[in-house]
């Protein structure tokens, strides 16, 4: 099956299963191309939370697909690729978080979205790589557990000064995969260009960048900035959208190890098949549901 076919099937059965198809910034450029919202997990749950149509077509990983069902229970969630995971999310599990919690019982316990639903149900609230910093500030408690990724935490300690965050030892293998010589190699090749990095990247990667910011706030950034040149230290995938804001601008991949192999499971043959035979639909125990939701739902309020 080609390309054009593959696209053609995908438009005549989205009419026909009353769907939508939503795909995140890290997805192949052919998946956000088909796609009717591209964006963050975040942005993308809202937009599903939104949308008219019967049934989502979630091209993303696990947990996003997950948190689409938690806030919009009555919808058809489907995730194309069944076995699209994310490893950060899988560093921590509830139980894990249990027996951390009983350690620090007077800490607020926040967990960044890429985790799963039960993780999210044993947390007070969730947070993503744009809204963490606001937050912990908002929480009234001055001890912050939170899980599941240290380089996170490290960020928002940084910019919190005034609260005791204890970090899970989770991380992104993907963003790990940057060494302080693909720093040095970059910006000696590119000494113009600016270097935007997701704040999931080490404090060495961290501390040598121009801006710091989720992957819609890079986008953001490189198409509103009046610079040239961008040295970009997050998963390949937000390339697209950006060459595409901005085709007068040059973006240079920080690593080329930056490729994450689940978000990119996703084809577009697999988008064909999960509209063609409704597969595989996300289910979430309506227990955890509602106490996850609870989570994500405190989050939004806090935005
Ligand atoms: O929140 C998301 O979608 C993730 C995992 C990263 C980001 O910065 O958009």
């Amino acid at each position: 099956m080609d390309d054009l076919f593959l696209v053609n099937e995908i438009n005549r059965l989205k009419i026909e299963r009353d769907a939508c198809i939503l795909a995140h910034n890290y997805q192949l450029p052919e998946v956000q191309d088909i796609a009717d919202i591209v964006g963050d997990s975040l942005a993308l749950s809202k937009a599903a939370a939104e949308t008219t149509n019967k049934v989502i077509v979630f091209c993303g990983v696990k947990f996003m697909a997950e948190s689409a069902k938690i806030l919009s229970p009555d919808k058809t969630v489907l995730i194309p690729s069944k076995y699209a995971g994310c490893p950060l999310a899988d560093s921590i599990t509830k139980e894990q978080l249990e027996i951390e919690k009983k350690k620090y019982p007077e800490a607020e316990v926040i967990c960044y979205v890429n985790s799963s639903a039960e993780v999210k149900a044993v947390s007070d609230v969730s947070c993503t790589s744009s809204n963490a910093v606001k937050v912990v500030q908002n929480s009234k408690s001055n001890k912050i557990l939170f899980v599941p990724d240290e380089n996170l935490a490290g960020y928002v300690a940084e910019q919190v000064s005034d609260k005791e965050i204890i970090p899970w030892a989770g991380h992104c293998i993907t963003h790990a995969r940057i060494t302080v010589d693909d720093v040095i190699k970059a910006q000696e090749e590119h000494p113009e260009a600016e270097m935007l990095v997701h704040p999931e990247v080490s404090e060495e990667i961290r501390e040598n960048a121009d801006f710091v910011g989720s992957t819609s706030a890079i986008i953001n950034y490189a198409k509103n900035s009046d610079g040239k040149e961008f040295i970009i230290g997050t998963e390949i995938g937000v390339l697209h959208k950006m060459k595409k804001d901005s085709p007068e601008k040059q973006f240079y991949l920080l690593s080329p190890r930056l490729v994450c192999e689940n978000m990119k499971m996703t084809r577009l043959v697999d988008v064909y098949n999960s509209l063609m035979n409704m597969q595989y639909e996300v289910f979430v125990p309506e227990n955890v549901r509602i106490k996850a939701l609870g989570s994500l739902e405190k989050m939004i309020s806090i935005e």
